[in-house]
């Protein structure tokens, strides 16, 4: 119970009389610490054999508790990369566009450290799952082993469909999540990403993850959608989530 933490953050209002009430915006917010045990499913996706896991440690995060995010990856064959992407999603968490409100674009924060002594860069992110398929939006950060917090944000073009060539190559191929008023359900979470050069040497990476939060922007017709559905936002998560209101 507990897990994770979902709340509303209603700001910049515009009067306090009813007949000139208006919110001009209204972002759903989602966070968690990892203080509070797992509230995500992982799916490791990889090319060439790349593997990974995703455990919560105790101690040792920003603070308190941490996901570790360990990836291992084997030599590549020749003309090409071994990658792979460790991709955490929030458990029982979907935004649907056509019951909540279509959606601009995401503001993203983690914190990010490297846990084992290395150089070089880690992709990493904001996740996206709509209709089986996945989508990750990148921060390319050339890490260090002091907690860093990473900061972005997204909206649907910037976001990379996850499949066995254009995670090797990162090149877009025109396919984004649709976050209209016609989307599909889509679930939300983060990812780390590393792969090798072109038939280059297999390494081990191992960084650590905490303070995740994500605000869900609506369009601004869905303001008031949004706004209007906070009553049944909070009947429905509070029977698994603490909730914070806030405004
Ligand atoms: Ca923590």
């Amino acid at each position: 119970m507990n897990k994770y933490k979902l709340f509303f953050l209603i700001i910049g209002f515009s009067g306090l009389i009813c007949t000139s009430f208006r919110v001009t915006e209204a972002s759903l917010l989602l966070s968690d610490d990892f203080e509070e045990g797992n509230s995500w499913n992982t799916v490791v996706f990889s090319v060439n054999g790349g593997t990974g896991a995703s455990p919560i440690l105790a101690t040792g995060g920003n603070p308190g508790a941490y996901r570790q995010m360990q990836i291992s990856l084997p030599n590549a064959p020749g003309g090409q990369r071994s990658v792979a992407a460790v991709i955490n999603f929030l458990d029982g968490f979907f935004h649907d566009p056509s019951v909540s409100g279509p959606v601009t674009g995401f503001d993203f924060s983690l914190d990010l450290r490297r846990d084992v002594s290395a150089s070089g860069a880690v992709g990493t992110g904001l996740a996206v799952r709509q209709a089986g398929e996945i989508y990750l939006a990148n921060i390319t950060y050339f890490h260090t082993a002091n907690w860093v917090t990473l900061s972005e944000t997204f909206g649907p073009e910037d976001f990379l469909r996850l499949d066995a060539t254009n995670l090797q190559t990162g090149e877009e191929l025109g396919s984004f999540p649709d976050l209209s008023v016609t989307g599909a359900p889509f679930e939300v979470g983060f990812y780390t990403r590393n792969s090798t050069s072109i038939s280059g040497a297999g390494y081990n990476r191992t960084y650590g993850i905490d303070n995740w939060d994500l605000a869900i922007i609506p369009e601004p017709s869905a303001h008031a959608l949004m706004a209007g559905l906070v009553p049944l936002g909070l009947a429905v998560y509070s029977r698994r989530f603490f909730l914070n209101g806030k405004s």
